[in-house]
């Protein structure tokens, strides 16, 4: 099984100002449970950044571990990024914005991810007021290790 997305759009889409169509802004097929709320966000994402003309290199994708720190991968393929350790995602956006600060850093981070083990570096990240977009996933559970129970999905 391939998790690429087919390449096959209908020629007559739109670009956005900068020349770019929305599919040059998705990423790999999503492996989460059929119909999880990640997902909306991971299409909106898209739908945002292709409206905003952000051209996809200069942005940066951050994040930790879980279901929703997996959908980098589902989202702007032609992007750099970086799937860091659970809850450790803050330090390593730091250490980015210090090596560049000419890219855009879009943190992608889960309830748990944030406030549960990762809490201790969140309030650090938002005390320096670190130059990131910083989304929190919030699904109330540990959805990555829990969610054939918990998470509804
Ligand atoms: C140091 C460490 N502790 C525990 C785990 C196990 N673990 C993996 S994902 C996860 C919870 C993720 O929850 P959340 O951030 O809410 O993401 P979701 O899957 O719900 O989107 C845990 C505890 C781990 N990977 N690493
Ligand atoms: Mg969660």
């Amino acid at each position: 099984m391939t998790y690429q997305r087919p390449n096959f759009r209908h020629p007559d889409l739109p670009q956005n100002k900068i020349g770019f169509y929305r599919k040059d802004y998705e990423g790999a097929l999503s492996t989460l449970c059929a119909g999880c709320g990640h997902d909306s966000i991971s299409g909106a994402i898209i739908q945002a950044c292709y409206e905003m003309a952000i051209e996809p290199h200069r942005l940066a994708k951050l994040s930790g571990i879980g279901c929703s720190s997996k959908t980098p991968a589902y989202f702007l393929g032609n992007s750099h990024g970086f799937n860091s350790v659970h809850g450790r995602m803050p330090s390593v956006a730091t250490g980015a914005v210090m090596a560049n600060k000419d890219l855009l850093y879009l943190g992608v981070s889960g309830d748990g991810d944030t406030a549960s083990i990762g809490m201790g570096q969140f309030v650090h990240a938002i005390r320096r007021n670190l130059n990131i977009l910083y989304i929190v996933m919030n699904n109330g559970c540990y959805g990555l290790t829990k969610r054939a129970r918990q998470c509804h999905c």
